[in-house]
């Protein structure tokens, strides 16, 4: 049981308005508040007085006091119709435990069109001119486009619109499209002019924005965006709008192990936005095809491949309309046998064992819904002691809207750690990236009484599984070392960290809590900036244990030595150090070998700081890495080991 919840009271007020005066040498500023313990008051708008960002004093050595979390709370708390519900073994991978998923029907996340008929009659939207410094756009004046309006169709019309672009200074500008309407082209007529040529259909009607950008011909930053509106009717004659083929989205061909489950989404696609059906025209043995249960346009194949080598299969769908239109795809598995998966040696969390560190990494979200699935599991199981959801418990993914929370994919990955006995990091409770739009849109005064809910609701979910959490990830700018200007810290200043640990810690008395932060394996100012930090937040005595260094990191990085003077700092202050997320993109003309090399020396480095206590990787196969095309991780796409992996293998084992 999770003790009773306390909110933030008032933070220690004076020192977060400036009418308390700045000057933060030595802390003497908050000395004379008075923390109010208790009380029900959440964050008062004293806190948006501080948007200032680096002048915000955020006071002397006073540790925060927490209270009462308003009641009732900001947002709706989860309740019982945010439980997930089994889910069919047709919809998955797993074998040996069940799986959750969503309940069903799905909460629509709801689409406001940005543009209404209004903004059509309006006219042509002005154009938007980004100058950059240096020019003055009465000597060089801005590019545009001549003679553009916006355009009325009806469903079925092909749109044909010429972009010309003309600049006052009389040279040719260049020109490229942003996002283009489904199926359209921006075809180059090779005079410095380009259509947008769209074939509409009935699922386009609406009004569909263009935006097109020209480029002065002397400074190519210097650019003009003209967005025009194009709305389309309904077809007077429904008979008139063509029918297209239908097809499935495209499905990726796949490595899998003979005997393993397999599962594969398909998604039936019109363009004029009916669902085809879909039918397997040679359906391996024992294959099914379901409905998806929460969307009627998907359907989920499932198979187990019995014989080794490659298996096509024919995808059918069906005209919705008219049943003699179909369109064929192909999928294609390559199956093979299990001893091709087989690697000697021993396990990385066991080689990692014997030298006193937990090794473990980071799972993607739902890997059990990809075609790969069984061999995905089967890697992580043997191979982690530790497991950090890559995604699933970021605010996004729970709580994409007031009130809607979504655990059945966190759920799923605590039950995988369970069954195969991973300790687990949760990550992150407190970021500035990965947040559902509406906590973005929240009033600042609010907004610490949000992030502290959100919290709250994780871990009690999750707190007796988990052991060591991300509690506040990437508080610091990408390159200076100076506090990012994040939505957070526009509350209270960096007063949101003490306030975010100190919720953790009294949800969770016994975890590890961690600040995680990137590019800090190296000397510069960003790690400058991370010591003074740590130091700040030791001094006003919150509660954090380690610090985590993400480590995404060049197959060219080699300042081991400035790694390892790092981690001595952090150490010297009594933290331990968590490798959170390692990965090794390759540079271009790098080796594989060079990649290994780096994995071992930042491994190694580790094991010779006492105090480094986790090693993690971001990932381990190249298919499922956010850095994918730099193949950065220790399996290729097709789960065969790389160098890096031995190379790893060996330096865990003290070889
Ligand atoms: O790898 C993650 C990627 O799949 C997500 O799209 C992205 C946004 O949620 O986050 C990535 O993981 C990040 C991690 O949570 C924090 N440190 C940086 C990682 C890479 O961006």
């Amino acid at each position: 049981m999770m003790p009773a919840i306390r909110v933030l009271a008032i933070f220690t007020a004076c020192a977060l308005v400036t009418a308390c005066g700045g000057g933060d040498s030595g802390g003497g500023a908050t000395s004379g508040a008075d923390p109010v313990g208790g009380g029900t008051e959440p964050v008062t708008d004293a806190g948006s007085d501080n948007n200032s960002g680096s002048d915000v004093d955020i006071g002397g050595d006073e540790p925060v006091v927490l209270a009462d979390l308003p009641s009732p709370p900001l947002t709706e708390a989860p309740s019982a119709n945010d439980e997930p519900i089994a889910l069919a073994q047709e919809f998955h991978t797993i074998t040996d435990f069940p799986l959750v998923g969503e309940p069903s029907p799905r909460v629509p996340v709801s689409v406001v069109s940005q543009f209404s008929e209004a903004d059509f009659a309006a006219g042509l939207p002005p154009a938007v001119v980004s100058v950059p410094d240096g020019v003055d756009p009465a000597l060089n004046g801005a590019p545009f486009f001549e003679g553009l309006q916006n355009v009325r169709v009806n469903a079925g019309d092909v749109v044909e619109i010429r972009y010309a672009p003309r600049d006052p200074e009389g040279e040719l500008p260049g020109q490229f499209a942003q996002e283009l309407p489904p199926g359209a082209t921006f075809d180059d007529n090779f005079d410095g002019t380009r259509t947008l040529r769209w074939q509409t259909f009935q699922a386009d009607v609406g009004i569909t924005a263009f935006t097109a950008v020209a480029i002065d011909p002397a400074v190519s930053s210097y650019r003009s965006s003209q967005t025009l509106l194009i709305a389309v009717d309904e077809s007077v004659d429904p008979a008139n709008v063509v029918n297209a083929t239908p097809s499935i989205r495209a499905v990726d061909n796949y490595t899998v192990r003979v005997g393993d489950p397999v599962v594969i989404l398909l998604d039936g696609q019109d363009r004029n936005g009916t669902i085809p059906s879909i039918e397997l025209v040679n359906p391996p043995a024992g294959a099914t095809l379901t409905p998806d249960y929460r969307d009627e346009g998907l359907s989920w194949l499932r198979l187990v491949p019995e014989f080794v080598g490659t298996l096509t299969i024919d995808v059918l769908t069906r005209d919705a309309l008219d049943s003699s239109i179909t369109g064929l795809d192909r999928i294609t598995l390559f199956v093979k046998p299990a001893s091709e998966f087989e690697r000697s040696g021993a396990r990385l969390r066991d080689a990692a064992a014997n030298g006193r560190v937990l090794f473990g990494s980071a799972l993607s979200p739902v890997f059990y819904l990809q075609a790969d699935g069984g061999l995905y599991e089967s890697f992580a199981d043997s191979e982690f002691a530790l497991m950090t959801p890559e995604s699933s418990m970021k605010w996004d993914a729970i709580n994409p809207l007031p009130g809607l929370f979504e655990w059945a994919d966190m759920d799923n990955l605590m039950r995988f750690a369970e069954q195969h006995s991973m300790a687990v990091r949760g990550h992150p409770l407190v970021w500035h990236r990965s947040l559902p739009s509406w906590v973005e849109e929240t009033a600042v005064e609010d907004r610490i009484v949000h992030m502290r809910e959100f919290i709250t609701r994780v871990m009690n979910r999750y707190a007796d599984r988990v052991d060591i959490w991300d509690v506040v990830n990437e508080p610091l700018n990408d390159t200076s070392g100076e506090m990012r200007q994040s939505l957070w810290f526009e509350t209270l200043g960096e007063q949101y960290i003490d306030i975010a640990f100190a919720q953790a810690r009294e949800l969770d008395p016994a975890a590890t809590l961690v600040l995680n932060e990137f590019d800090v394996g190296f000397a510069g100012p960003k790690f400058d900036g991370l010591l003074q930090l740590v130091d700040r937040l030791l001094a006003r005595d919150v509660s954090v244990d380690a610090v985590g260094f993400q480590m995404h990191v060049f197959s060219s990085f080699n300042q081991f030595d400035e790694l390892a003077a790092n981690m001595a700092a952090i150490a010297e202050r009594g933290l331990d150090i968590h490798i959170t997320e390692l990965d090794v993109a390759l540079v271009a003309g790098a080796s594989d070998a060079t990649q290994a090399n780096v994995y071992a020396r930042v491994i190694e480095t580790c094991q010779e700081q006492p105090q480094c206590t986790v090693l993690q990787t971001w990932g381990f196969t190249d298919r499922y890495s956010f850095r994918t095309v730099t193949e950065p991780l220790y399996l290729n796409r097709d789960f065969a080991t790389k160098p890096a992996y031995e190379a790893m293998q060996q330096t865990l084992s003290g070889n």
